[in-house]
């Protein structure tokens, strides 16, 4: 058994109720067991600034998938959301969700970059994941914790609890 994070987003098309559908299929995904949800955040966009407010979640599965087959299903859920992919690889979307953990494991393949590249600079990834795991520790020894204490908080703000 393995344990992952997944980062929620979304800003386009009602992004709480995006994200709380998302939730639901995650919940209901074969091999898998959501055992920590965070809180639902508000967050300005990162990247491009010409398109609207997000809101983020991370939540934590328990799994016997491997990393590539819950990819599969992430992008799964990602396309029944009817997300489509432009040319702005930066720009609005109805959904992302990224494996921004694999117990500790690092993996660099053309598909799959874990821990997620942008973890330590993302207030709307550090912020729910020390919220739902605050002992958790990165591969390279950082804490998650202190990570978060530090970051800008960039206007990010707790919207809702999701569960
Ligand atoms: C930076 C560049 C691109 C940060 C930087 C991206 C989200 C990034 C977002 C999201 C919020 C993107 C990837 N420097 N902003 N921007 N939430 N995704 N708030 O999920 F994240 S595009
Ligand atoms: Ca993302
Ligand atoms: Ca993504």
């Amino acid at each position: 058994m393995s344990l992952a994070f997944i980062g929620l987003g979304s800003n386009l098309a009602d992004p709480q109720n995006q994200i709380l559908a998302a939730l639901a299929k995650l919940k209901a995904l074969e091999h898998c067991q959501v055992t920590k949800v965070s809180s639902l955040y508000f967050s300005r966009p990162m990247g491009p600034q010409d398109q609207p407010d997000y809101m983020n979640a991370v939540v934590a599965i328990e799994t016997t998938l491997s990393p590539l087959a819950l990819l599969d299903k992430l992008q799964q859920i990602e396309n029944d959301a009817g997300r489509v992919r432009k040319e702005d690889r930066w720009g609005a979307r109805v959904l992302d969700l990224d494996i921004l953990l694999f117990d500790q494991q690092l993996i660099n393949t053309v598909r799959l970059t874990v821990p997620h590249y942008g973890l330590k600079q993302r207030e709307f990834v550090l912020l729910p994941l020390a919220e739902i795991a605050p002992a958790l520790v990165l591969p390279d020894g950082e804490s998650i914790v202190t990570l978060a204490e530090n970051i800008e908080k960039n206007g990010l703000k707790v919207h809702s609890k999701l569960s």
